[in-house]
């Protein structure tokens, strides 16, 4: 029975109701102080700075709540096309602050704490980190869906509620320690549960083959183990509009059916114990970043959030169709990665073995219905899962990928006749020592769309990686060129910046980066070069002073800070930036006059748990920080590793940052997105032409870009003439020098021998090309002390990069693939 509203007694709360959904600074504060009272229990005197933050949050979110139902029943009614990104990875940072953003409540929020006494921004410090991701991939995830929102298309995002994300960071004598990331110990205000929209998921099993009804083959997966799936819904408020979406997010609770059953068979103790085995599924977020290391837990959590997201996807079809041959023409599901493509299997299973439908017609829908994105060329990060794991746990997804793949390597052969080679190449099923299961090739085959995340990147997936299905189906394949979200990148993270923004141009830049094309006219005004550059100058002010309390360094605030901020990894060549440090610190001790302006080099990473030579680094430039720092008065240099970083440091390093290192070896990187947001706050890249940095520095031009290094097609030309390091080493003395100093235990003395693996690997092999790009690098970086002297010719250059990122705008993304490959609409909602 749904509730009534109306009594006879009481009038109707309506949606107008303002002590609950007015924005006006009276309503806030009053919001805010009946959730102190009534959802914290306490009295405004007794409350802490925690149930302050939860309060405002709670207010916030009901001045959401109307909007996010009428978004709801707007996209049921009308009955739209919608979009659902699947993603195992959702890195939000805090909501607070974007949220107040978005809703453009931020200055009532700010009056109305400031006549209780309250200052807004200790509480928007107060929010923990949703660190549901490791970097680039699931940032992306979370700027897209703020780019759904604001461009009020009906767009959905499905993923895991895990209950430790990314770790936190420390560092104990240098090296990085973990401890467990506890975002939800205090409580989300955000989240609400919806027990009743809960799904059961299966693992292992058998399959059982009939005959139906109708004398056609049936097969029923039957027995294992249930799992359930409760959803945890997040609201996504657009910016400036009434559109608020929804971000569901599954934890594994086990089954009571289940419980109850060995209960009643007098196990107690084992019901207990298999129900922590299947709440362990959302426990924790694997912490690597481009590596799949392969584990049985990972291919459950990919399954169990999958199969999840399709139940629910199905159940919602369901309520106003029943004809599964027009889903296509209602839901587009983007596949983030491999990590959800198991979606392809089970979509068929659902369709074939639940709904009865012909394999053909079933295969053409859910081809209809998938696009796959691909995020990396790297081998060590390609998914590939054993078929005799598969077999155990997924036991009909392993019958109907080989039935994918008969039919495939069939279409394959006609095409292709008498080439076994490509058979094998192309096969979803690795042949060797263990059998294997490609997922990319599952995605791919699944998908009426491959795209890759920056032109470079899709070109090299055609050449490269996925040439043999370049080939095959060359019209599924295009780019989607990343981009970031300006909400939270700019109008959020630079306030300051935005002002003078707003000042000049006015407001629109907000929802049409494209804008701040008019930012060139203003830069040709010294007034307005003046202004920025004194902004540039309070963002660094303030970084310094958070950064002495945060690691006990004073950083030089007149310094150019030269940052580099993303995941450790080889490819990612930190371990050049440190050697280039190195380089410039024995310079400076011999002759202080060759430091041509005082630098402070700015690190941020962390490092998967696993991944050794990367800790090793993070604990060398650590090392290197010691030393630099204890003469920075004399040489003007300084070295920090920041610890922990994530999305809320990031909002404080961006907007204070001079030069953003973008050095990958290239062709490595598919495309960073950390470029594209120092490039929007005003930083100068120095980089290599890989990933996005291409199309960044087609956009600001090259006088505008610091380029250096060899190019993609250079690095493989190098490699196959027998790149050999040690020559380069031998050739340049003050990178030998350097190297030796590293090697001599200067920067370890409790362990003189410490850095041996790095060096050696360095010498050795360099994979990664660091010795090759040295010079070119240095002599860039010497290029960029000089240009740094003319403040004004600087300031120009750091305007025009400001002024030409609006298509790294992630609102120009999130419109090429919804007109491009979703074929969604905007779906405005009216209140
Ligand atoms: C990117 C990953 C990734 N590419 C596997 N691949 C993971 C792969 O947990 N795992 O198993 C996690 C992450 N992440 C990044 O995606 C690219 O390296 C960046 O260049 C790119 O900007 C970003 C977004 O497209």
């Amino acid at each position: 029975e749904p509730l009534r509203s109306q009594s006879p007694s009481s009038p109707p709360p309506s949606d107008e109701d303002a002590s609950r959904t007015g924005r006006e600074p009276e309503n806030v504060r009053r919001g805010f102080l009946e959730h102190v009272r009534f959802s914290r229990g306490k009295n405004p005197e007794t409350a802490t700075a925690h149930d302050r933050f939860m309060a405002l949050s709670l207010a916030v979110r009901d001045r959401l709540a109307h909007r996010w139902v009428k978004t709801a029943r707007t996209y049921y009614e009308q009955d739209v096309k919608r979009a659902y990104y699947l993603s195992a990875e959702y890195l939000l940072g805090r909501a607070l602050g974007n949220n107040l953003i978005n809703t453009g409540m931020y200055e009532a929020a700010e009056q109305a704490m400031r006549e209780v006494g309250v200052d807004l921004t200790t509480l928007i410090e107060m929010e923990p980190d949703a660190g549901l991701g490791n970097g680039g991939l699931g940032r992306l995830a979370a700027c897209f869906l703020d780019s759904l929102a604001t461009l009020a298309y009906p767009g959905m995002g499905y993923g895991i509620r895990y209950e430790f994300g990314i770790f936190s960071q420390d560092f104990v004598a240098g090296h990085q320690v973990e401890r467990a990331d506890e975002w939800l110990k205090f409580g989300n205000p955000w989240e609400i549960v919806r027990p009743e929209k809960a799904v059961p998921v299966r693992f292992f099993g058998r399959v059982e083959h009939h005959r139906g009804a109708d004398g056609q083959p049936v097969a029923r997966w039957v027995g294992g183990k249930t799992v359930v799936g409760v959803p945890f819904d997040t609201p996504i408020a657009g910016f400036g509009n009434n559109t608020v979406n929804t971000l569901r997010l599954w934890q594994a609770r086990a089954s009571e059916e289940f419980d109850l059953l060995l209960f009643n068979a007098g196990d107690y103790e084992r019901s207990v114990v298999e129900k922590n085995d299947s709440e362990v599924i959302s426990k924790v977020l694997y912490p690597n970043d481009a590596f799949q290391a392969g584990k049985e837990l990972r291919l459950k959590q990919e399954y169990f959030f999958v199969a999840c997201s399709i139940a629910d996807i199905v159940r919602r079809y369901l309520k106003k169709h029943s004809d599964f041959r027009h889903f296509p023409s209602k839901a587009a599901i983007q596949l983030n990665d491999t990590h959800p493509a198991i979606a392809v299997a089970e979509l068929m299973r659902v369709l074939v073995d639940d709904k009865r439908l012909g394999w053909d017609e079933a295969f053409h829908i859910t081809q209809q219905t998938f696009g796959y994105t691909n995020h990396t060329l790297l081998a060590e990060a390609m998914e590939k899962w054993p078929v005799t794991l598969f077999e155990r746990l997924l036991p009909r997804h392993l019958e109907i990928i080989y039935e994918i793949n008969h039919r495939f390597l069939r279409q394959v052969q006609i095409r292709y006749p008498f080439d076994q080679e490509r058979m094998q190449r192309m096969s979803l099923v690795e042949e060797g020592h263990e059998k294997m299961i490609r997922m990319a090739h599952l995605a791919v085959v699944g998908s009426h769309s491959v795209n890759g995340v920056a032109a470079l990147h899709t070109d090299l997936l055609r050449r490269d990686v996925l040439t043999d299905f370049a080939g095959m189906f060359p019209e599924r394949f295009n780019n989607k060129t990343n981009g970031v979200t300006p909400r939270r990148w700019l109008a959020w993270c630079n306030p300051r910046l935005s002002k003078l923004i707003t000042s000049r141009i006015g407001h629109g830049w907000e929802t049409d980066l494209d804008k701040l094309r008019k930012l060139e006219e203003h830069a040709k005004d010294a007034a307005f070069r003046k202004a920025f550059r004194e902004v540039k100058q309070q963002n660094k002010h303030d970084l310094t002073r958070y950064v002495s309390e945060l690691c006990k360094v004073d950083l030089n605030p007149e310094a150019l800070f030269d940052v580099q901020i993303k995941r450790l990894h080889e490819y990612k060549r930190q371990l050049l930036n440190a050697l280039h440090t190195v380089v410039l610190w024995m310079r400076a001790r011999r002759d202080p006059s060759t430091i041509i302006h005082p630098r402070a080099f700015l690190f941020g990473a962390k490092a998967a748990p696993g991944y050794q030579s990367a800790k090793l680094i993070i604990r060398l430039i650590n090392g290197i920080a010691e030393v630099v720092n204890s003469d920075a008065g004399t040489t003007g240099l300084q070295v920090l590793f920041l610890p922990n970083y994530r999305v809320s440091l990031a909002e404080r390093i961006i907007p204070a940052a001079d030069v953003s290192e973008q050095i990958s070896t290239a062709g490595w990187e598919a495309s960073g997105t950390g470029n594209m947001k120092l490039m929007l706050n005003g930083a100068l890249t120095l980089g290599t032409l890989d990933g996005a940095n291409v199309e960044i520095r087609d956009e600001v031009g090259d006088e505008n870009f610091f380029l250096f290094g060899l190019t993609a097609d250079e690095v493989i030309a190098r490699k196959r003439a027998g790149y050999r390091p040690r020559d380069v080493y031998h050739q340049n003395l003050e990178l030998r020098e350097a190297i030796d100093l590293i090697s001599s235990g200067f920067f370890s003395p409790e362990d003189k021998n410490l850095f041996k693996p790095l060096v050696d690997s360095l010498m050795d092999e360099d994979r990664y090309l660091v010795l090759a790009d040295f010079e070119s690098y240095r002599a860039k970086q010497e290029e960029v002390a000089r240009a740094y002297l003319d403040h004004d010719t600087w300031t120009h250059k750091c305007i025009l990069n400001v002024a030409r990122a609006g298509i790294f705008s992630s609102d120009r993304t999130i419109r090429q693939y919804a007109e491009e490959i979703w074929k969604v609409d905007p779906v405005p909602v009216e209140l």
